[in-house]
């Protein structure tokens, strides 16, 4: 189980997507991240454990060395999507939950923002939660929020920001929400975020994770 998790870490924080890939040059014709995570659920490794003891801790290896300066924007990438094609097949178990009548996620990047794996992270737990999703994607502004706001009597909205220069973007969404529909519940997320900015920016929660989202919806729609 180890070995496999280790290699799978090891793939997303090269960037070996598949077999195939040719990237990078010096993993050429090994397994990809798209084999070892089938090799992985096949062995009976939870998707959990993939997720938390080898996807998660990759791309914190990856964040460190982009800010050590040792890998660069291009690489950041080819990890990203090394993950993507981890999640692939994780998605399935994090959506198998129960049956979809809870009510209705808005979840979205705030604008300016490109991150989208966090973000979809937490569309799949609360879609396995119960809930149906609208995924408004990345880079996404007040203006789209609110429509969907609109469309979506009721919903309850998941804003995520992973840059110290977006996550201020949320608080101009925030109040441009309110200002139109103020009993709308705003949750907040991403890696710089905290409590404090939070209520700051007067949304009504924050969560570290996807599983504080999903605890958090679950006691407002009991
Ligand atoms: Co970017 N990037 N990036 N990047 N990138 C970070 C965030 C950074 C910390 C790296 C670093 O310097 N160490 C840094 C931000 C620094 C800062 O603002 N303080 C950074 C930077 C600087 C940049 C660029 C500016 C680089 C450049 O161009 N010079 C650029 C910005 C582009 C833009 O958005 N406008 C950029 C670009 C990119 C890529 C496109 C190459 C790629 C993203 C690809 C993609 O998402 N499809 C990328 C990546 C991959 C990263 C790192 C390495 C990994 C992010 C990630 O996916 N983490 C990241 C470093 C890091 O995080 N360690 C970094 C895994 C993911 C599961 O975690 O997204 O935190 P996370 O989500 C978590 C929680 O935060 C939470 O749950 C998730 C699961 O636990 N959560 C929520 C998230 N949203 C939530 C919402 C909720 C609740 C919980 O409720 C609604």
């Amino acid at each position: 189980m180890e070995t496999l998790l280790t290699k799978l870490s090891e793939c997303v924080e090269k960037g070996k997507v598949e077999k195939e890939s040719p990237y990078p040059p010096q993993m050429r014709g090994q397994e990809g991240a798209n084999e070892i995570t089938k090799a992985a659920l096949d062995a009976g490794i939870k998707p959990e454990d993939i997720l938390s003891q080898a996807l998660i801790p990759a791309m914190e290896k990856v964040g460190q060395s982009f800010s050590d300066g040792k890998i660069f924007v291009p690489q950041m990438l080819m990890s990203a999507k090394a993950m993507g094609a981890s999640m692939v097949h994780l998605k399935p178990f994090f959506q198998s939950g129960e049956v979809k009548t809870k009510g209705t996620f808005i979840i979205g990047t705030v604008k300016g923002d490109l991150h989208d794996i966090g973000k979809n992270l937490v569309a799949m737990m609360v879609e396995g939660a119960g809930w149906s999703i609208i995924d408004l994607g990345v880079d996404v502004n007040e203006d789209k929020f609110i429509r969907s706001i609109e469309e979506n009597p009721g919903a309850v909205v998941g804003l995520s920001a992973l840059l110290t220069t977006t996550m201020v973007n949320m608080e101009d969404i925030v109040r441009k929400i309110r200002e139109k529909h103020q009993e709308t519940r705003i949750i907040v997320g991403g890696a710089p975020l905290n409590n404090e900015f939070c209520s700051k920016i007067g949304a009504d929660f924050y969560s570290p994770d996807p599983r504080g989202a999903v605890e958090y919806l679950k006691k407002i729609s009991a």
